[in-house]
């Protein structure tokens, strides 16, 4: 319950928004982690390149859209074959995986650990922070993922519209999911990538006026190259011209983000039907029902591009209980201050 006078309420939010910014700034990644994080990341390209001529390596996830915090791990694609899908080397992902990690082994000081037998296989390598190199590397190497190269343009488009307010939205989910041990697919909570699309979720479609348009429906206002619209099968088109829509684009929505991370943990405790609905961002209303895809788990996020996936698969009975409890502790603690200090508040809540 809101028991502050609106003026109150309006003081509250603006202080929140002050206080989650100044709590955000320390924990940001630095110019030099990114400078480290390329050179690594080039170094690599360097050692792929040896095992298959001309391969990539692309950074996806968080160093590449927009919303890293400190240290965080580094998602790398190699991509071997050529953009009409033929390969440029007979060697299968699994091979890639060995080969090129034994060359990693040989050629760095990296802590190598391939996975060429998972589901999707991969490279898990690290480095302990050294003097010289005072940061934690852990990276992730995986092979032909085109579709996650693709989503992470979309959140960074996203992330150019509204960088003031999706930004910090989504680097406070992260920081507090984190911290409140609910950021964690393996043991049945949610990922970032999850996170961050039941925030854009809610202010693409929640919101109203909405604090963000739906790029996978703003018309293209030029001719697409086939490859522009569909990989694997799926359609892949989102509008991306950011600086057009910068331009164009201005919300009729002012809150500021104290008032719509209010908004959003109570939106996830209290309206949100868990029991019913399908997150679908590309759909005109953002909601789909869970029979209409014939999915029963508990939470339920289709991903942008991969209709018949569901991002939050991973969340059991328990983990979603535990979420929506840390959702509902954290309205509480944001609409009934028991401290004076606003900045004493999310040190609570995380
Ligand atoms: P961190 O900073 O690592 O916490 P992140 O933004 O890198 O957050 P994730 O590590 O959860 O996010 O995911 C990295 C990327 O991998 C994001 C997306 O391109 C892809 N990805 C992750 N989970 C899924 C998923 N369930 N379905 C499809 N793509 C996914
Ligand atoms: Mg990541």
């Amino acid at each position: 319950q809101n028991t502050m006078t609106p003026a109150a309420y309006e003081r509250h939010t603006a202080e929140l928004t002050n206080c989650i910014i100044a709590f955000l700034s320390p924990i940001l990644p630095t110019e030099e982690e990114y400078r480290i994080k390329e050179a690594t990341r080039r170094q690599l390209e360097r050692l792929a390149s040896k095992v298959s001529p001309g391969a990539k390596l692309l950074a996806f996830g968080s160093m590449a859209n927009g919303f890293a915090l400190r240290n965080s791990d580094m998602d790398l694609c190699c991509l071997t074959s050529k953009k009409d899908g033929k390969p440029a080397t007979q060697h299968t992902a699994s091979e890639l995986v060995e080969i090129l990690s034994q060359l990693i082994r040989e050629e760095t000081d990296f802590n190598v650990m391939p996975l060429p037998r998972a589901r999707i296989p991969i490279i898990k390598i690290s480095r302990a922070p050294t003097p010289e190199l005072p940061y934690e590397i852990a990276c992730d190497i995986g092979f032909e993922n085109r579709l996650a190269l693709e989503n992470t343009r979309l959140l960074l488009s996203y992330a150019m519209v509204d960088p003031p307010r999706l930004r910090t939205l989504v680097l406070f989910l992260k920081v507090w999911s984190k911290r409140r041990k609910l950021n964690s697919p393996y043991t049945g909570t949610l990922s970032s990538y999850g996170y961050t699309l039941l925030a854009l979720y809610f202010l693409t479609h929640v919101k109203r006026p909405a604090v963000l348009p739906n790029l996978q429906r703003v018309p293209p206002t030029r001719q697409l190259k086939p490859e522009e619209l569909e990989l694997d099968g799926h359609n892949i088109y989102f509008y991306d011209d950011v600086a057009t829509l910068r331009k164009e684009w201005t919300s009729q929505n002012t809150e500021n983000v104290g008032e719509l991370l209010i908004e959003f943990f109570r939106y996830f405790s209290k309206e949100f039907s868990y029991a019913k609905d399908v997150i679908s961002l590309r759909t005109e209303g953002g909601l789909l029902s869970k029979d209409s895809k014939s999915w029963n788990s508990e939470l339920c996020i289709e991903d942008p591009f991969q209709m018949g996936y569901n991002v939050s698969r991973t969340v059991t009975k328990d983990g979603l209980y535990t979420i929506r409890g840390e959702f509902m502790r954290a309205s509480r603690i944001l609409m009934n201050p028991k401290s004076q200090r606003v900045s004493a508040l999310i040190a609570e809540l995380c």
